[in-house]
């Protein structure tokens, strides 16, 4: 099999067809009022004025009442039986966490959804398999030119089991091409999965990659693996070590919590280090250390890296170092003054990704948290919306440290089934140090997602009042970048509140909530709010809530809808600021320059294709707000299989 040479330019060419939609979409609503300049904010036409005062009464503007929701309107369309029985989630009884959500409704009923429906929930420049089950990102490191993303995938099906590794690559960590499977489960130490690993990339040039295997008596062992051929810059063929298993779980430890190996870093003594996720008495969430010289033979160190009791079982550790005062990443080995550790553990019980912020001593390869309160599992999470089993790489092409992270899904495993996929992942995010806060990463999508950027539309100074909800003319709106600076009146006797997310979009307070309506139709019968909400708390200062409000997405009743969100640091003289990436059913949101992020997988049935719309929207009881934004949209990347040329 040969490369063309033209795959590098094609790779990077960013001049796509625009996503297109299949047949048997709904027609498109009538156009919304054009609002690029503020005056124009008030010139909408009086049937306008009813039309946005009716739905102000009807729907925003009731304190602290829940606007209606798809449970009390269900659609007309009936739902219908599936032969599924109640059963536990898949991935539990084979150690791992909950990998499906079987139906919540006893008698199994799935939405009636439409081909057209499903068809539009797959994105357009997410990362995501032709078809069938995804979860983890694997290994992912950067190597002779192209960008390596390897993926927990089920070749067989929609939902997980039969656990191989995926392999995809890309020039851009945009635009990417399908590789041949880089590892399938056909050996006795992974026969009941290939799971989850770490890549990484020694001095000489060679790649270790390490994973969990499965063994064929359900046992968590760990395994390593290398590429077949140097010189090959995709990486196609992997050799699995003839003498694996390389370590298997030591006494004290369950077989089935020993899972999901790091990036080796280098200490020192010059002895490469490795971190495994595991649990200890029940509950002790634990990271377990080895020391190797050659990857095949490792010495497990007393104690561990980090234990955080109530935490249970840490799945997909992560380990990395910041730099105090940078604007790059650093490789995984790099330690000093200036430089702070990042601990990750994917939580079993939960499904949540958290991390702290810390300090790393290699002589004792002991992590201690800068703040206890806010330790791995109980503090800061990684993204608060859908998220999961997140890993980052150095990428020492462009000197930055990136992110992925698994976009789970929310609706049933009977609908995963019917459309053929499941799963998405995030767009990769550049991760830095928060220099200015000293207490959290900033996150921030690659910048190579600006390549997709097609035209744009500014508005300036939008007014928003007090329960209002304001349309944005800039024609499709399921593939965009959002930028939005938000200022608001001063209040000079604002009263102490107790609100944070968990009210939703409907919870109204004096600051409070205002921001966008993502994927929502014309009527606002579907809609995900994406807000600020400002608060004077009791101990006197302004605390900020940043959410993402689901439960109005979706009209379908077995999809699972929550509010996500959590404070995000704002400082004296800074604007309120979020960015937020709309890819049809996948709404990622970013506060602050990336402070706190939040991932939504939403499955609308009206705000599709030409329907899809985007709003303002301000339900604070008091305060005025003006909305400065820049809306680019987004073309689709190109995501399709290598085209290998045979030549024999
Ligand atoms: N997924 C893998 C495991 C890991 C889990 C199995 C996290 O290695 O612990 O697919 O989602």
């Amino acid at each position: 099999m040969d490369y063309p040479s033209s795959i590098v330019a094609e790779a990077s060419n960013t001049e796509h067809a625009p996503y297109t939609p299949l047949q048997g979409q709904p027609s498109t609503v009538g156009p919304p009022t054009k609002l690029r300049r503020p005056l124009k904010v008030f010139s909408v036409t009086f049937a306008s004025v009813i039309f946005l005062l009716s739905l102000v009464t009807l729907i925003i503007n009731q304190s602290r009442e829940p606007l209606p929701t798809p449970n009390k309107n269900p659609s007309p369309s009936t739902p219908k039986a599936t032969s599924f029985a109640k059963r536990e989630p898949r991935g539990v009884a084979e150690g791992v966490s909950a990998k499906s959500n079987p139906s919540f409704f006893s008698d199994g009923v799935s939405y009636n959804w439409t081909n057209a429906m499903l068809a539009w929930q797959r994105t357009a420049y997410h990362f995501q398999p032709q078809r069938n089950w995804m979860n983890d990102p694997d290994g992912p490191l950067f190597y002779m030119g192209w960008y390596h993303l390897f993926y927990q995938y089920n070749p067989d099906s929609a939902v997980w089991g039969n656990i191989t590794w995926g392999h995809a690559v890309s020039r851009d960590l945009i635009h990417w091409f399908y590789l041949p499977f880089a590892m399938v489960p056909d050996q006795w130490y992974d026969t009941n999965g290939v799971w989850t690993g770490s890549a990484t990339l020694l001095p000489d040039g060679q790649i270790m990659m390490l994973y969990t295997g499965d063994t064929n008596d359900s046992v968590q062992v760990q395994n390593l693996a290398y590429p077949a051929n140097l010189s090959d810059p995709l990486l196609i063929d992997w050799i699995k070590y003839p003498g694996n298993p390389v370590l298997v779980p030591p006494t004290g430890i369950e077989t089935d919590e020993f899972r999901d190996p790091t990036t080796g870093w280098v200490g020192p003594d010059g002895k490469w280090r490795i971190t495994i996720g595991s649990r200890i008495n029940e509950t002790i969430g634990v990271s377990l250390v080895y020391q190797t010289t050659n990857f095949t033979t490792y010495e497990l160190l007393e104690g561990f890296l980090h234990a955080v009791p109530g935490t249970g079982m840490w799945e997909c550790v992560d380990f990395y170092p910041v730099a105090i005062n940078g604007s790059q990443g650093l490789d995984t080995s790099a330690n000093g003054p200036d430089i702070k550790h990042v601990l990750k553990a994917s939580l079993d019980n939960t499904k949540v990704d958290y991390y702290a912020l810390g300090t790393y001593d290699p002589v004792t390869d002991r992590w201690t948290p800068d703040n206890p309160k806010e330790d791995v599992g109980i503090g800061l999470r990684v993204d608060y919306g859908r998220y999961y089993a997140s890993k980052t790489f150095y990428d020492q092409y462009k000197k930055r440290r990136i992110l992925w992270g698994w976009i789970n899904e929310t609706d049933t495993e009977e609908d995963d089934l019917e459309k053929g996929w499941a799963s998405v992942q995030t767009i990769p995010r550049a991760v830095l140090f928060d220099n200015k806060t000293g207490t959290n990463l900033l996150q921030w999508p690659v910048e190579e997602i600006e390549s997709l950027r097609l035209n744009s539309t500014d508005f300036e100074e939008v007014l928003v009042e007090p329960g209002s909800v304001v349309p944005l003319d800039i024609g499709m709106a399921a593939q965009l970048d959002i930028f939005v600076e938000f200022e608001t009146e001063l209040i000079s006797d604002s009263v102490v509140e107790e609100y944070g997310c968990s009210g939703g979009a409907v919870d109204r307070s004096s600051l409070g909530p205002f921001g966008i309506l993502a994927i929502a139709d014309q009527t606002l019968s579907e809609l995900t709010p994406v807000f600020f909400r400002p608060v004077n708390s009791t101990d006197g200062t302004l605390k900020t809530y940043f959410c993402a409000d689901e439960t109005r997405s979706s009209k379908a009743l077995d999809v699972f809808k929550q509010v996500y969100g959590s404070t995000v640091p704002v400082l004296e003289d800074e604007k309120l600021g979020m960015r937020v990436l709309v890819d049809h059913s996948i709404v990622e949101s970013f506060a602050q320059g990336g402070r706190t992020v939040i991932t939504s997988r939403i499955y609308p049935t009206e705000a599709i294709y030409g329907a899809a719309r985007l709003f303002l929207f301000n339900n604070a009881t008091s305060v005025n707000v003006k909305a400065t934004l820049k809306i680019w949209e987004l073309n689709s990347a190109f995501i399709r299989p290598f085209p290998f040329v045979d030549s024999n």
